[in-house]
């Protein structure tokens, strides 16, 4: 385990990628991340996933009731494996190096330096952190939190704590006296809990697994299960082998929605591949809306016509009658908008558009997934709802092998929210809170993350603690955020591994290691169990078992119970120590607050439980006025923005090699890039226009029309197969040019899938 150093970037290289996902090619993945790390934990990779293992730090897909042998993938495997590392990033790394020279390291190489050990303290004098001891930092943390406004604190949170940090995190929050609870979700997945919502009364989607054994259509939009959710591949590949057609709209050819080897299987032997999607259509970044309207035109004039011929129904009329509102405004809306603009918008042929309406059309029963491609968009809300008309027109919510299929991100952000890590005070059972704990909720509406960063560039934000995360690589517009974060009086990072949120920091700043859930959680009443919810509501326990990679770390709950005692009046309903020690009595607590979905909560947990989603009943009693609702669309495009010559869509992505701004390393292999991140992805129609060749470096601005300058500067340009207009480049890299006023209207995620940005081309030196 070699010291710490600054990694030397690499060239870009682009060599076609022409395997399959899963396979060979996924062991090699993991094995590349475990040579880096030196470590390969195959016991620890066995237990991952499984009823008496620990849930994936990964993503959220489901967990399969009878779980495969090795219930992990490429990435989640990664993700456990850089948890396992025997680096650290230990008191003598930071004597080493002052905080101003790591800012000069890059995401991946803050990471690799290893898992923090011990509780820090930032010293501004000596530009450095110092150790400190765990009841200093939270006597200093309140000591300035209860001389603070709570209103100008803010209780940001990644979705990977579990229910029961998460629980206590939100209550700490609202007996704080705020409701400033920002979640990574609000940069992912909030357009689907707003717009879901509004259609069918529930914040989450209405599928299980069991509906993907049971469908015989599914519509893909917008998500890249090949590396952001792999296991959902053997969902998909066991559907495709049943030939249910999979219909899938994406700019970007994915290999994971191509062809995927199983490496469960004997295929891993015989290199056989099963297709994944049956039809795959490049749609234009942004083009979902006329897509979507498209598909929904068609279905509606051919039942139009169906029924003049005395022909069967196309659409599901009874469900439409009996269950929604909405319907004959939407169906007047499409009837009258033209395939001209629809093909225009969409980018797409009618013909591609008719052929994939006629398969959905023959379907019985079928599931729309989608992900970032459909969320981060300035008409994202609309998007999600769009695909729930979809589905709705078919009568296709609430019904087996049917329903909507958001692809959760952070492995318990669905859960956060449901424990009450919400902004929203309509979200949380304040009266019952009040009533069980004898405390005044704070009632007003809290900060949500544009709405936080807004308040640090204002100066109305004076104190940040960050659950998890790297909040300041996350955002947009991250140089104006950071330019104005200093001047908080407050920063705490709870964390597992070093990363750039941690070198900002406010007057007084602490940065606090917790144990990963991969290991061992002892308390006073013995080893704890957590649980998280995944992206289809069901609730896993996850039992860590490795050694702590420090005596000095701490558990979440416990560090969240350290900040609560040292900072609140005591308050003898909540006794903190008491959930600290035992986290079942948190459980106990979780089921008072929320019986409608945690009852016998500790008694189920084992097992595993579904917490039930009342629109999956067809109850749609949550939507003002009862029904499921259309939505009539404002905009056939998501963009928000016009399209003007010169004027380019960049959607900011996620390699094959990166869980958000934790970088593994510098290969996308399933698009076949390696070596860089500083690229961008352009096709070579778009190339020849600009006069550029492959290899040419260029550089990004923002074309928003708020005057703000924004530039990303050194991107090697390219080839690929992308639609005209329309850019590629990664994220976290990119987003310097993410306006903060560019997001999703009702929802506010920031718009990454759709930036407005111009293609900067310095001319070449003579001497080339
Ligand atoms: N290994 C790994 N796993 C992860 C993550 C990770 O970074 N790495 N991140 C986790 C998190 S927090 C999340 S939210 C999820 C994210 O998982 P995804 O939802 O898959 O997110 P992205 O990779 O950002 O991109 C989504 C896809 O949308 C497509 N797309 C872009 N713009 C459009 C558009 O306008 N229309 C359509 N139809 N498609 C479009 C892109 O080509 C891409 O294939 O994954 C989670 N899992
Ligand atoms: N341009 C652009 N921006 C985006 C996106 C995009 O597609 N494009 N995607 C958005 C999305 S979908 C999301 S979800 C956000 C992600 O935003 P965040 O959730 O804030 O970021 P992560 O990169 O997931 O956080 C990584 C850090 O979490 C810490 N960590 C890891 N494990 C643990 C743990 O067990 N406990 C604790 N306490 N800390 C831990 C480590 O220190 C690590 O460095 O980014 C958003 N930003
Ligand atoms: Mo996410």
């Amino acid at each position: 385990m070699g010291r710490s150093e600054k990694s030397t970037p690499r060239p870009a290289r682009k060599r076609p990628y022409r395997g399959p996902v899963g396979g060979w090619g996924s062991l090699e993945g993991i094995s590349k991340v475990a040579l880096a790390e030196g470590v390969l934990p195959v016991g620890e990779l066995l237990r991952q996933n499984k009823p008496d293992g620990f849930a994936c730090t990964s993503c959220a897909w489901a967990k399969p009731a009878k779980p495969h042998t090795a219930e992990f993938c490429e990435n989640g495997a990664k993700a456990t494996l850089w948890d396992l590392t025997p680096r650290r990033c230990t008191p003598a790394f930071f004597a080493e190096h002052t905080v101003t020279e790591l800012l000069d390291w890059s995401d991946y190489d803050l990471e690799h330096a290893g898992r923090l050990t011990d509780p820090l303290r930032y010293d501004a004098q000596l530009d450095r952190y110092v150790p400190c001891s765990w009841e200093e930092a939270f006597t200093a943390i309140g000591e300035v939190l209860k001389q603070l406004d709570p209103k100008s604190v803010v209780f940001y949170a990644s979705g990977r704590a579990s229910l029961e940090t998460s629980y206590m995190y939100a209550l700490l929050a609202r007996m704080y006296g705020n409701q400033n609870l920002p979640d990574s979700s609000n940069m992912c997945h909030e357009s689907s809990s707003v717009g879901l919502k509004q259609s069918l009364g529930v914040p989450v989607g209405t599928v299980t697994l069991d509906d993907f054994g049971q469908t015989d259509c599914i519509l893909f939009f917008g998500q890249n299960p090949g590396s952001n959710s792999p296991r959902m591949l053997h969902d998909l590949q066991a559907a495709a082998k049943r030939d249910v057609p999979i219909v899938t709209f994406n700019p970007l050819r994915e290999r994971g929605l191509e062809r995927f080897v199983s490496p469960q299987s004997v295929q891993m032997v015989t290199g056989a591949a099963t297709r994944i999607s049956s039809e795959y259509y490049q749609v234009k970044t942004g083009g979902d809306p006329a897509v979507l309207v498209g598909l929904c035109k068609w279905l509606i004039e051919a039942d139009d016509d169906a029924r003049a011929s005395g022909d069967p129904a196309i659409l599901d009329h009874a469900f439409i009658a009996e269950h929604t509102s909405g319907f004959e405004a939407f169906a007047s809306y499409c009837r009258a908008t033209t395939w001209d603009e629809i093909e225009r918008h969409a980018g797409l042929p009618k013909a591609d558009i008719t052929h994939a309406a006629a398969t959905y059309a023959q379907s019985t029963a079928a599931i729309g997934v989608y992900g970032m491609g459909l969320t981060q968009h300035r008409l994202g809300v609309q998007n999600v709802r769009l695909i729930t008309n979809l589905l709705m027109l078919k009568g296709n919510i609430g019904r087996p092998g049917a329903g909507v299929c958001p692809v959760r991100g952070h492995s318990n952000v669905q859960g956060q929210r449901t424990v009450g890590v919400t902004e929203k005070p309509e979200l949380a059972p304040l009266d019952l809170l009040k009533q069980l704990y004898d405390f005044e909720p704070p009632r007003e509406k809290g900060l949500n993350t544009v709405e936080t960063c807004e308040g640090v560039m204002a100066g109305t934000v004076t104190a940040f603690i960050g659950l998890g995360g790297n909040f300041l690589r996350a955002i947009p517009d991250i140089p104006r955020v950071e330019a104005a974060w200093r001047d908080q009086a407050l920063t705490v990072q709870i964390a597992t591994k070093l990363n750039r949120s941690h070198l900002i920091n406010g007057k007084t700043a602490y940065l606090l290691p917790c144990l990963s859930r991969i290991e061992r959680d002892e308390q006073a009443s013995g080893p704890q169990t957590v649980s998280v919810e995944d992206a289809t509501s069901y609730i896993h326990a996850s039992f860590g078992d490795r050694k702590p990679a420090s005596d000095n770390l701490r558990s979440e709950p416990a560090i969240v119970a350290g900040i609560a005692q040292a900072t609140l009046p005591p308050n003898p309903r909540v006794d903190w120590a008491a959930w600290t020690a035992d986290y079942a009595k948190v459980r106990d607590a979780i089921e008072a607050t929320y019986p409608q979905w945690f009852e016998g909560y500790n008694a189920r947990v084992a097992g595993g439980f579904y917490r039930g989603n009342k629109a999956r009943e067809r109850d749609f009693s949550d939507v003002a006025g009862g029904k499921a609702s259309f939505v009539t669309p404002t905009a056939l495009s998501a963009t928000g923005f016009a399209e003007t010559p010169g004027i380019y869509r960049l959607m900011t992505l996620r390699s094959n090699d990166q869980f958000n701004t934790t970088v593994y390393g510098y290969d996308d292999r399933l698009r076949g890039l390696s070596g860089s991140r500083e690229i961008l992805l352009i096709n070579e129609a778009e190339m020849a226009r600009l006069g550029l060749v492959a290899g040419d470096v260029v550089a990004l601005e923002s074309a928003a029309t708020d005057n703000v300058p924004r530039r990303k500067d050194g991107l090697t340009v390219t080839p690929f197969n992308l639609p005209d207009g329309c850019l590629g480049a990664y994220y976290p890299e990119c987003n310097v040019l993410a306006p903060m006023s560019h997001y999703a209207e009702d929802s506010m995620t920031p718009a990454v899938k759709s930036l407005p940005v111009r293609i900067v081309v310095e001319p070449r030196r003579a001497a080339e």
